[in-house]
């Protein structure tokens, strides 16, 4: 088991039957050509949940020539953006509406607390799909003034055919920052799932389908990364790739762009995100945030604010009560209420946590930069505190890491508030809150934590091509 959660406690039955367990290619569930399958765990026992069709690159070939057909030929980019914001819309509905199946393959398949699941995660990804219809009939162009006698436009068009590869910590929310504005800018889509967690995005594309997308528009391969991942990222008809995972992965996803068609790549990648508690913090609100930034999801979170920075004013008082609250926190069978705490995804993730401390919650103090456990992405429940004196020195240390995805500021000085926010050199800055993650909020990191923004608006500028329209004027007058 890949927790020490209720041991000797026989598992929840979930409440869900699994239904999708193919490819998912031109609107139709189909056996990859291989007939392959692979197994999908049990987070909780190491059980085998089910066996899923196995995707390899002749799979890849398919479904990027279903994908291809859907885009060149139509419907979908053909369609007035108000029809196909009426198909985001229904889906978005049908996804309300199936809340709870939602919910109980994400937890069956990833080990999550339900609570999490239902309360949240399936809520949020109802919200993003209805953020992202917003968008489909609001895409325009400009009219620009150019020297000369021109008359000059600018259409702002789909891609084409985007590959998408996704992984495991938010098989849900990653399919929705992907899919959604994908689609609501009229692409179409090859999306590779996480090996580790399939179900839940079949399921949701069977939805999307109900709700009237046609056939071709969005193909799901489930699979590994070095056949189907590899053979979607080095396709030579795929015009854009996004990634989320490991930063050695996405340097991988990188150079296979980059050897085949030159695809436009974005990336969200790894993080080691500082979370600083300052000298005038209150104190049990400063641990329960910074505990929460970095123990929500198990740890597995590519933002977890894994450096937790304290004053040394407040350190001692600190470090009592993160060990009080680590200790407190409720770890048992995810589908039970009232657990915080989850099984890790698999037994990699659960070994490659071991080599860094002992699983189960846990707090680190005395931690000195140079430390492993102070640099490297552990992406478990291992929380990693060190002291501060200074604001100067604090900004130094939290930006001497080789990623940026994020950072949290725990202070009610505007001014210390105002200097960290724009000193610190990451993608979003949480002050006094983390994990805050609306629709209409762009995410995605500096340095190596990634390339690129998704949600919110600035997420469509991934899957559009502006095209440049000039037209001579035959009276310039006019
Ligand atoms: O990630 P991978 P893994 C970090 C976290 C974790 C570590 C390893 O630190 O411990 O990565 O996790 C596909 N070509 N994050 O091994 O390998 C793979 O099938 C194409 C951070 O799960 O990056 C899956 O779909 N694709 C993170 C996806 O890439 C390939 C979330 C992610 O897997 C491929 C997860 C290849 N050669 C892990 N190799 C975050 N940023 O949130 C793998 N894949």
């Amino acid at each position: 088991r890949y927790s020490t959660a209720a041991a000797t406690e026989e598992p929840i039955q979930p409440p869900v039957e699994i239904q999708e367990t193919q490819l998912f290619i031109d609107g139709k569930f189909v056996d990859a050509a291989s007939g392959k399958t692979f197994p999908t765990l049990d987070p909780r026992t190491g059980d085998v949940i089910a066996h899923v069709a196995e995707g390899d690159a002749e799979d890849i070939n398919r479904a990027v020539a279903a994908a291809r057909k859907a885009f060149d030929e139509g419907p979908w980019p053909k369609m007035t953006a108000y029809e196909r914001q009426r198909i985001l819309l229904r889906f978005a509905d049908l996804l309300e509406k199936h809340n709870d199946e939602l919910a109980a393959l994400e937890t069956w398949d990833n080990g999550k607390p339900y609570e999490q699941s239902a309360k949240i995660e399936v809520p949020m990804l109802v919200r993003l799909f209805r953020y992202y219809a917003g968008w489909a009939d609001k895409i325009h162009g400009l009219t620009i003034p150019a020297d000369g006698p021109f008359h000059v436009q600018t259409l702002h068009e789909p891609i084409g055919v985007a590959g998408q590869i996704i992984p495991w910590n938010f098989p849900l929310l990653m399919y929705a920052w992907k899919v959604g504005p994908a689609l609501a800018c009229g692409n179409s889509i090859v999306m590779k799932t996480a090996e580790q967690t399939p179900l839940s995005a079949l399921y949701a594309s069977k939805l999307l389908h109900e709700a009237g997308l046609p056939p071709g528009v969005l193909n799901l391969v489930s699979g590994f990364g070095p056949t189907a991942g590899a053979a979607l990222a080095s396709h030579m008809e795929v015009d854009k790739i996004a990634f989320t995972g490991s930063t050695g992965t996405g340097k991988i996803i990188t150079q296979l762009a980059a050897k085949s068609n030159l695809k436009t790549v974005t990336l969200e990648l790894g993080g080691k995100s500082p979370f600083i508690v300052c000298e005038d913090a209150d104190v049990d609100q400063a641990v329960e945030l910074a505990h929460f930034a970095l123990f929500f999801n198990q740890g597995q979170c590519c933002c977890a604010g894994s450096r937790t920075y304290v004053h040394e004013s407040v350190y001692d008082e600190f470090i009592e009560k993160a060990k009080a609250r680590a200790i407190k926190r409720s770890v048992g069978d995810p589908f039970k209420g009232g657990i915080e705490q989850g099984p890790q995804i698999d037994s990699d993730q659960f070994e490659k946590i071991l080599k860094a401390t002992i699983l189960s919650p846990h707090v680190f103090s005395n931690v000195k930069d140079d430390m492993l456990i102070a640099k490297d992405e552990i992406f478990g429940p291992v929380q990693t505190i060190l002291k501060f004196k200074d604001l100067d020195e604090v900004i130094q240390r939290a930006n001497a890491s080789r990623y940026g995805l994020a950072a949290g500021v725990f202070t009610h000085n505007l001014d210390t508030a105002n200097t960290l926010m724009r000193a610190l050199r990451a993608g979003t800055i949480w002050i006094n809150c983390f994990d805050t993650f609306d629709a209409a909020i762009p995410f995605g990191g500096y340095k190596m934590s990634g390339q690129g923004r998704e949600k919110g608006v600035y997420s469509l500028n991934n899957y559009l091509q502006v095209k440049a329209v000039v037209t001579s004027l035959k009276n310039p007058a006019w």
